[in-house]
C-alpha cells in the first residue's frame, strides 16, 4: 500500500535498526528459554509484529506515553528500555527494568514514559485513559498511545473506556494489534463484527484499519491520529492488521493455524520490505546494512552477558515496589 508522506534516510534506517534489534532480542531470548532454561515463566514475542512499534515510534514524541498488554517487550524496547535491562527482566535479575520482578509481561519504565506490560486482558485500556485523562488534567499536549490484542477488543473495558474517552476528548490513540488470534482463537470465532476498527463507530470516534506490516503505512496512519489527539481533537481508534509469527507464547505450537498461511505472512516480513526499500532507494550500501547487523548482533550477546552476570534480587526486596505506599501523598490541585 502506497503511502503519501516521504520518509528520510535516517527514518529508514531506523526502521530497519530498531526492527532486527527487536527480532533479534526476542529470538535469542527464546534460545536462552527453552535451550539454555535460564528464563521461566511466561514469554510472549512480538516477531512479526515489528513493525507497529517501527512506525509508531517516528509518529510519537519520547514524552507521548506507551501502555501494552504482556507482549511488550518490543515496544519496552523501543521506548528506550535498554537491551541489557530488557534481557536481565526476563531473566529475574536486580538489573532488570522492573527489578527482575515483573518478568516478559510487566516490562516498565516511568522515565522512558512506558507504563507496562500488563497481564489481564484488555485492562491496560481502561488504565491507557487513565493515562491520557492525566495529560489533560495536567494541561501537557502529550498523546497516550494505548495498545491491545484482538482479543482484549472482546472485553467489556472496551465499550466504558470509549465512552468517557469520547465523552471527555482524550488524548489517546486506541491500537488493536490485530494479530489474528487470540491465543488459540481466531478472531472469526470470537464476534460477528471482524472489522475491529467499526467498533469506534458506536461511540463516533474515528476508526481506522491499516497495514500493520510495513512501518510507512503504520507511521502514516498513527500520525494521522496522533495529530488529532494533540489538537484536542479527541481519540482515535485504529485497527493495526499483523501477524504473530510464533505461537501465542513460548509453550504453544500454534497448531490451529495452517503453514500457509504463516506462509504468506512471512513473505511480507517487515523487515525484508524495509531492507527492499533501503536498497531500491539507494540508501544504504550491504556493507552498511551488515554493519547495522553486526552491531545488533553485538547488542544482543551484550545483554545476555549482563543479564547472566547480574545478581538476583535481594530477598529483602521482595515486597517493595509491589503494594502502594500508604504514606504516598497524593498531589491534588
Ligand atoms: C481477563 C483475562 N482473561 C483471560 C486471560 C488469558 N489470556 C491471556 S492472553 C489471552 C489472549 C489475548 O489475545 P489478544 O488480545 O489477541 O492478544 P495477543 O496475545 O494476540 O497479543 C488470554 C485469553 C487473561 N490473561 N486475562
Ligand atoms: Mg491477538
Amino acid at each position: 500500500m502506497a503511502t503519501n508522506t516521504q520518509f528520510s534516510k535516517e527514518t529508514y534506517l531506523y526502521w530497519y535498526e530498531l526492527m532486527q534489534l527487536i527480532r533479534q532480542f526476542e529470538l535469542k531470548a527464546e534460545e536462552k528459554y527453552k535451550m539454555a532454561g535460564k528464563i521461566r515463566g511466561f514469554f510472549h514475542a512480538y516477531v512479526g509484529q515489528e513493525a507497529i512499534a517501527a512506525g509508531c515510534m517516528t509518529a510519537t514524541r519520547p514524552e507521548d506515553p506507551f501502555i501494552t498488554a504482556y507482549r511488550d517487550h518490543g515496544l519496552g524496547m523501543a521506548k528506550g528500555i535498554t537491551p541489557n535491562e530488557a534481557m536481565a527482566e526476563l531473566y529475574g535479575k536486580a538489573t532488570g527494568c522492573a527489578k527482575g520482578k515483573g518478568g516478559s509481561m510487566h516490562f516498565f519504565s516511568k522515565e522512558h514514559h512506558f507504563f507496562g506490560g500488563h497481564g489481564i486482558v484488555g485492562g491496560q485500556i481502561g488504565v491507557g485513559a487513565g493515562l491520557a485523562f492525566a495529560e489533560q488534567y495536567r494541561g501537557t499536549d502529550n498523546v497516550v498511545l494505548c495498545f491491545f490484542g484482538d482479543g482484549a477488543a472482546r472485553q467489556g473495558v472496551l465499550h466504558e473506556t470509549f465512552n468517557l474517552a469520547m465523552l471527555w476528548k482524550l488524548p489517546v490513540v486506541f491500537i488493536c494489534e490485530n494479530n489474528h488470534y487470540a491465543m488459540g482463537t481466531s478472531v472469526e470465532r470470537t464476534s460477528n463484527v471482524l472489522d475491529i476498527y467499526k467498533l469506534a463507530d458506536g461511540f463516533e470516534m474515528p476508526g481506522d484499519s491499516v497495514d500493520g506490516m510495513n512501518p510507512e503505512t503504520v507511521h502514516e496512519a498513527v500520525a494521522r491520529a496522533v495529530k488529532r489527539a494533540r489538537e484536542k481533537g479527541g481519540p482515535t481508534l485504529l485497527e493495526i492488521k499483523t501477524y504473530r509469527y510464533k505461537g501465542h507464547s513460548i509453550s504453544d505450537p500454534g497448531k490451529y493455524r495452517t503453514k500457509e498461511e504463516l506462509e504468506e505472512y512471512k513473505s511480507k516480513d517487515p523487515i525484508l520490505l524495509t531492507l527492499h526499500t533501503i536498497k531500491e532507494k539507494g540508501l544504504a550500501t550491504d556493507e552498511e546494512i551488515a554493519a547495522i547487523d553486526k552491531r545488533i548482533e553485538d547488542v544482543v550477546e551484550a545483554a545476555v552477558k549482563f543479564a547472566e552476570e547480574s545478581p538476583f534480587p535481594d530477598a529483602s526486596e521482595v515486597l517493595k515496589d509491589v503494594y502502594a505506599d500508604p504514606n504516598y501523598e497524593f498531589i491534588v490541585d
